[in-house]
């Protein structure tokens, strides 16, 4: 009866979603981002009998692939991704269990759910997760964390997810889904302290450069990805080196371009809304969390796109920010 994982493939969280399900069901995890949730879902064989979708937000256009899952294998969903009600209906009535909260990051979440099952070392990694996707607030991952030596847990997550961000191969990732369901601590794992301190050295070299080719508009600082760093990196470094509430990197995909926005931590504006309505609105998709959100949309649409989050930031709700910039 084979058990497989779809998660999210680019960061801490999803990958500890997908350990915690290697450990406990043996699960064939396939990581999976936005680009190509699509060929995960169609990838899934008819031999599966259970399926996992983690950390990742579903959109109308994969119901279909998730209608053929259903005929084999029951699914479900554990995700803290913002969901549309009308969608988590539809998927209700396909049968589609859902486990669902915004608060708490989605290996809280996959932690909190099967933690009868669990032994005291995966809470070490929900935690690590939720420092990486800065959720530590969230009940879930608040309560665990109460107890935990913070510091400790702070430096392996951190490391942890800097190598993440420099080194994305398959095979590294591949080493990570099978050292962390086995419980590893970071460190010992091997090539994650060095990838970690050459990510430092990637942030700096690219903070280096932001100064002369960032673009100021307002509260939002834009500009394009250069190299082949994650769009959702840059949009950090870039809100960091400007010191502006909102910094948005965008990446050139041919007819479509990649976009990440991410904002300061008393961001009044929920970022993951207005990309959601504005993707819509100019033929793409898109969504996330209040202060990390991304989307896809037609490279012709890029200028009004950049237009349209520039007016929803500097808008009535502006005047509350406490930005440093303003
Ligand atoms: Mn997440």
């Amino acid at each position: 009866m084979p058990t497989a994982s779809i998660t999210h493939g680019d960061d801490l969280d999803g990958l500890t979603c997908g350990a915690l399900l290697i450990h406990l069901f043996d699960a064939v995890v396939t990581p999976a981002n936005y680009d190509d949730l699509g060929e995960a879902l169609a990838g899934i064989g008819k031999d599966v009998d259970k399926l996992y979708i983690t950390d990742l937000n579903l959109r109308e256009a994969l119901i279909p692939y998730i209608e053929v899952i259903t005929t084999h294998a029951s699914v479900t969903i554990i995700d803290h991704h913002p969901m549309d009600a009308n969608l988590a209906k539809r998927l209700r009535d396909l049968g589609v269990e859902i486990v669902h909260d915004t608060r708490d990051c989605a290996a809280a979440l996959v932690y909190d759910h099967f933690k009868d099952k669990l032994e005291i070392d995966a809470a070490r990694l929900a935690a690590y997760a939720a420092v990486s996707d800065m959720f530590e607030d969230g009940p879930v991952a608040s309560r665990l964390m109460d107890g935990m030596d913070r510091k400790f847990v702070h430096h392996e997550a951190l490391m942890l997810s800097a190598a993440l961000g420099s080194n994305q191969s398959t095979s590294f990732k591949a080493r990570l889904f099978r050292e962390l369901s086995n419980y590893a601590y970071p460190h010992r794992i091997r090539g994650v302290v060095k990838a970690s301190v050459d990510q430092l050295e990637k942030i700096v070299r690219i903070k280096e450069t932001i100064k002369g080719r960032a673009r100021v508009l307002g509260r939002l600082a834009v500009m394009e990805c250069g190299d082949d760093s994650s769009t959702g990196e840059v949009a950090n470094i870039i809100m960091d080196t400007m010191l502006v509430p909102v910094g948005m990197c965008w990446k050139d995909q041919g007819e479509m371009v990649n976009i990440s926005l991410r904002g300061e931590r008393r961001l009044p504006e929920h970022l993951g809304d207005i990309v959601s309505r504005l993707s819509a609105k100019y033929g793409g998709f898109g969504g996330g969390h209040a202060r990390a959100s991304g989307a896809k949309i037609p490279k012709e649409k890029l200028d009004a796109f950049i237009g349209d989050i520039v007016k929803a930031l500097n808008g009535p709700l502006a005047s509350a920010s406490t930005s440093l910039s303003s």
